[in-house]
């Protein structure tokens, strides 16, 4: 195999987001097309590289120790990127550690909340009022917190652009350019979150990753989000889901919760303070 970073992607927000940090880091790499309309993130062929079937995933011939490495999900292909370059996270330990904690407020509320909006907004073939009204007053709440971090800064980060940016941008972009949301959501009002996504959209790495090679369109529905167990065990204990999903029937993710909550840190962590149902 080429010695080239292999990218399985397409233009939606979270493949963008990899897209623009290659650019951004000059990184030189390879493209395939992942076309998710199709079902190609079902081959056997990728799953081995995401078991998840989600793009976007990546192979670094080159990783650690000079060895193969592949990964998924956004959030940690762009940690790995920023990590092997020395780019896009600042240096000092604890702004380092602020940068992670903005990514994290994208994977786990941004990018699923603002998919959830798109999804039963534009796409879901029967109008829902309530999800309609439930994931626009979320994803106005989060424009809200972005707006308040950016007013007075560049970047998320202040000066220095990171991958904190890199990851969110394209979900704003979308918000608007595929979700058509301007009105829905007043995307006017949120003045320093417009400026900021056109400071980096001004950017050469973004024009070329956003609006570049593929056409860009987003699928409903994107995320799920969340740590994974808890998303399980909130699946069973808070959403009574049990039967609608079939829970027992995954028999592997049932043995895995159980270990994972026989540990004595998950039963003091997940008793002491249970979250509302919603
Ligand atoms: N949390 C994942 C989300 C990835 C994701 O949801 N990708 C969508 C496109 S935006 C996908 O591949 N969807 C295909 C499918 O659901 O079958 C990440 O950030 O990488």
């Amino acid at each position: 195999m080429s010695k080239k970073i292999q990218l399985y992607s397409l233009a939606t927000p979270n493949g963008q987001k990899v897209s623009v940090a290659l650019h951004e880091l000059g990184l030189d790499f390879d493209t395939h097309v992942i076309d998710i309309r199709k079902g190609d993130q079902f081959t056997d062929e990728f799953k081995k590289i995401n078991p998840n079937s989600k793009i976007p995933a990546l192979v670094d011939p080159d990783g650690p120790g000079g060895k193969e490495l592949a990964l998924f999900e956004s959030g940690a292909i762009l940690l790995y990127l920023a990590e092997k370059t020395g780019k896009l996270l600042p240096a000092d330990p604890a702004a380092n550690w602020e940068t992670v904690s903005w990514l994290m407020f994208q994977m786990g509320g941004v990018g699923p909340m603002f998919g959830q909006f798109g999804h039963f907004t534009k796409y879901a073939p029967e109008k829902v009022p309530y999800a309609i009204n439930r994931y626009t007053t979320e994803a106005k709440r989060l424009l809200g917190v972005l707006e308040a971090r950016l007013t007075g800064r560049q970047y998320i980060m202040g000066d220095d652009y990171t991958i904190a940016d890199i990851a969110t941008f394209p979900w704003v972009v979308c918000l608007s350019a595929f979700y058509n949301a301007d009105e829905a959501l007043g995307l006017a009002d949120f003045k320093a979150v417009q400026a900021w996504v056109n400071r980096c959209m001004e950017r050469p790495a973004s024009k070329v990753s956003v609006f570049g090679a593929y056409n860009c369109w987003v699928i409903a529905s994107c995320d799920a989000g969340g740590g994974a167990m808890c998303k399980e065990v909130a699946l069973s204990a808070y959403d009574n889901a049990d039967e609608a999903l079939g829970l027992a029937d995954f028999k592997a993710v049932q043995a895995w919760v159980d270990r994972c909550m026989e540990r004595p840190a998950s039963k003091a962590g997940m008793h002491v303070a249970p979250f509302p149902a919603s």
